[in-house]
This record gives C-alpha cells, structure tokens and sequence, in this order.
C-alpha cells in the first residue's frame, strides 16, 4: 500500500522566495508533504537527481482558438495551445474569452468553455476582452461573470474593431473597482498610428518592417500614460500588457513610485526579437509582426532592467499565433500591406527557456525572480493564489524538473504548436523542462506527453487582492460626494 501518489526526490525546490533541498509528496492532485528527507512510499516515485523543481509557469496572456478584430482565427486550438504550454513547463494558461461588437458576453464565455473543455490538457481560467460595454455588459453581465469567476478583462485603445474611448475605460474601471476585477489595457495611441500608417501606405511603403514605423514608441507612451491617469481618476488598479519600450516603463515605475496600484507585463518578443528581425524580402517579415513591435537593444535593456528591479510584475507569453499563409499572417499573400497582416507571434513553449536562458543564466535574473515572472506573480495578480503559482502543502501539485544544463537549438518542429515556424529558429538555449507535473499527474516526460485531451480543469478566479482600490481618488471625485453629489461607486 503507498502512502502517496507520487513522490519526488532529490529535489532543488525554487520558489519566489527560497530555494530549499528535499522531497515532495502528491496525494489527489495536491502537494501533502515537502519534507528533508521524507519517508513513506509513491505509488510513482521519481529521482529529480538534485535538479531543480519549480513551481509550473502560469501563463496569464495567450491567444487560443480565438477570431481576431480583423476575424482571422488562431493557429491553435485548446489541444494543440495547452500541448504546446505543457512542453514548454507551463501547467495553467488564461486566455480570452473574446467579445467582438454585438455579441452577449455570456455567450462569449459559453463559447470559450465548450471550445477548451473537451481539448484542453492543462488547468486554465479565463479573461474577457470587452469592446462592447453597453448598459446590459456593464449593468448586469459583467457583475455577474466576476461573481462566477472572470475576474480580470483586457480593454484596447487601438484596433477599430476593439478600441474603447476614455469615457467608456473610465465606465470599465469603475466598474471594475465597484465589483473586484482587474483591467488588463492594451496601451497604443490608435490615431497615431493611423496617421502614420495612412502616409506610410500613401508613399508606397507596405512592407512588415514599416510596422515597427507606424507602431511608435511616442504611442505606447502616451498611451500608458493616459490609461494611468484614468485609473488615478477613479483610483483603479490596472496592468499594462505587452509592454516593450524605455519611456511608457518609465511612466509605469513613476506611477508605481507614486504609490499607485499599476502593474506591468512584459513577453518574450520585447527580450528576444528586434524591429531588425521584421526587415526580410518581400512579406516575410509578418512572421515577426506583433503589436506593439519588437524595438531595439535600447529597449530591451529597459525591459530587463524592468524585470529586474520588480517593475514588470509578468512575463507572458502574448502567444498569437498565425500561420504564414492567407488564412493567417498573410490574408493577401505576396501583396498583404504592414496594415493588413495578422498581429501576434507564437511564445508559449519557449516562455519559460528563454527567459531562463537569457535571464536566469546570464545574471540579469535571479532563480527566484523567474519564478515569480513565470508563475507566482500571474497567479497572486489574477486570483489564482495559492492553488497555483507556488510549490506549498495543499496547492496543486503542478511543478517542472527543470535541466538547467541542457542545451537546445530551438527548432519549430520540436515544438509542439500548430503555427509551422517559430520567430526563434536556431537560437541556442541553455535550460529546459524535463518532466512536467500537472495535479499530480506526469504530463510531460521523455519528450512524450502523457495527458488526455480534456483533462485540464477550469479555474473560476477570486477578486483578487490587485485589484483592489487604494482608497484614494482624485480631489475632485471626493469633492463631488461633499458637494451632496451620489457617490460614483
Ligand atoms: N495584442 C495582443 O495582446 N496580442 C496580439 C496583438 C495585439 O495587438
Ligand atoms: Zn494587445
Ligand atoms: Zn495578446
């Protein structure tokens, strides 16, 4: 008779704040023990030969099996997206249940769930993107989907199909701050890059690296700055995504300084790629085309300084994945302009290496750091702590043996994505996920997965504590309550 499930041994155990040697016991889905030298017997008992054990990356911004402003569908779907994570040591995912104009957010999540639940083979949660606040999503749907669970939305300032106005974000965060969830805000000053983008295309120049033209810096930082001072209006926590560029980081560790609840996420393309890479023949570079772009070294130094000193609270992937063909990247072929190519590149399966690789190895990270801006830090912020994110007694038992000395040449067919390329072919890697665990169960090991299609579990999300308010708006909205005016919320 065994005592536990599984039993890890020999085991470096990292988590966000200590690193400590021992063994780890799983029982029904849960850790049940971490302990020295723990006895007892596993049903599965696996020797992690003194490697490093880390708590499964928890990856709180990815694209799956979702239709873009434009209608273009995701390479991925819930099978191939939670494969993919898996491989790469990610154990839970947030994607978005993604309202475009004219549809019920209900049915948008009912949608999601009937899409990831027969194919998903990691935990995951959901997001809401909301670009059709009416009266009925702010009164009654969205109050409700927080209550059951949806407790962060992502919101745009650019896209025609997407963008919001600031009087209808300042509607959502105040909504957002009445109910407990967290506005997530795609930061770009949409008419900048209109008019940039219109007299670029009026000149002829329509090739992908006038992208990372029309896309300016100038826009992400006026943008980031005016969505922090709408949150400082009705004082509303808030997170920047995809964050790429020195002055809106700036701007955000300003807030931050200030005291101000504004946390900040950063991806894999703003470390690994640059605006050089989108500059190939012909339209080749739309394999490279994100929104915002990859920038330059400059720019990347201020995002690893940002990890650094604790200002990016999140390291997600953004996956966004497009095939380079038309029912992708490419809707027009040979002749799709920079304005019309599918926005987003693939990230899950290499998150994690290459922000240990590049990170972790070159001194620019501690070990613990990583943890917290892989895992700890997505589940605290979306509600998901401590289920998820750490490796204590009673979390779920999702953890990675991660190699720290082996090296990889990534190569897209040995990921396990569904994109057919990958922006980061025959970049040398040093560290990699061995064995996955997942609630208990060995997901991912040998290089083979081991889980069936639906057996990932829906996460409902608490309020989570980053999304609650400082107490401390704006004179002015104080005032109107003084002046006998009904509070706001
Ligand atoms: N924003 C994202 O979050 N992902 C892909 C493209 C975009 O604009
Ligand atoms: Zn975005
Ligand atoms: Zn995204």
């Amino acid at each position: 008779m065994s005592d536990y499930d599984l039993i890890v041994r020999n085991a470096r155990i990292v988590t966000e704040d200590r690193q400590t040697e021992g063994d780890i016991a799983v029982k029904d889905g849960r850790i049940a023990a971490i302990e020295s030298d723990l006895g007892g017997k596993g049903s599965r008992e696996i020797d992690a030969g003194g490697k490093f054990v880390l708590p499964g990356g928890v990856d709180s911004h990815v694209h799956v099996e979702q239709r873009s402003g434009f209608g273009i569908m995701c390479a991925d779907d819930f099978y191939s997206g939670t494969v993919s994570a898996a491989f790469g040591g990610t154990t839970t995912i947030i994607p978005f249940a993604a309202q475009h104009r004219g549809m019920s957010l209900r049915k948008v999540v009912q949608d999601y769930h009937e899409a990831a639940t027969p194919k998903a083979v990691i935990d995951y949660a959901f997001h809401l993107i909301v670009s059709d606040p009416t009266p009925q999503a702010l009164g009654q749907e969205l109050p409700a989907l927080i209550k059951d669970g949806y407790t962060s939305f992502k919101i745009y300032m650019t896209y025609d199909a997407l963008k919001l106005s600031d009087y209808q974000i300042l509607d959502i965060l105040a909504l957002a701050r009445r109910e407990g969830a967290l506005v997530m805000v795609h930061a770009e000053n949409h008419d900048m890059i209109q008019w940039l983008a219109h007299h670029l295309v009026d000149q002829g120049h329509v090739a992908p690296k006038f992208h990372a033209i029309a896309h300016a810096r100038i826009a992400e930082a006026e943008a980031t700055n005016r969505a922090i001072s709408l949150a400082r209006l009705v004082d509303a926590p808030m997170l920047i995504v995809h964050m790429s560029e020195a002055e809106a980081i700036e701007t955000l560790r300003q807030a931050q300084k200030k005291g101000l609840k504004i946390f900040g996420e950063t991806c894999p393309q703003y470390i690994g790629l640059t605006a050089d890479d989108l500059d190939k023949p012909g339209v080749e570079g739309a394999m490279w085309c994100c929104s915002p772009p990859p920038r330059d070294s400059a720019a990347q130094e201020a995002v690893w300084a940002a990890l650094k000193d604790g200002t990016l609270h999140t390291f997600s992937s953004d996956h966004a994945p497009y095939q380079f063909n038309e029912k992708g990247k490419i809707p027009k072929g040979d002749k799709t302009t920079f304005k019309e190519m599918a926005n987003g590149v693939p990230g899950l399966e290499i998150r994690l290496p290459l922000l240990f690789s590049e990170g972790v190895q070159k001194g620019r990270i501690s070990l613990q750091q990583f943890v917290a801006l892989t895992s700890t830090n997505h589940a605290r912020l979306y509600g998901l702590y401590p289920r998820k994110g750490t490796i204590a007694v009673g979390s779920d038992a999702d953890f990675v043996i991660w190699d720290a000395n082996r090296d990889v040449t990534i190569r897209w067919q040995d990921l396990h994505d569904n994109v057919g390329y990958t922006p980061y072919e025959g970049r040398q890697i040093k560290g990699w996920p061995v064995t996955v665990v997942s609630r208990g169960r060995v997901i991912v090991e040998d290089g083979k997965l081991h889980a069936e299609r639906g057996s990932g579990q829906f996460l409902p999300c608490a309020s989570p504590d980053s999304s609650k308010p400082l107490g401390r708006s704006a004179p002015e909205l104080q005032a109107m309550s003084r002046f006998g005016a009904k509070p706001l919320f």
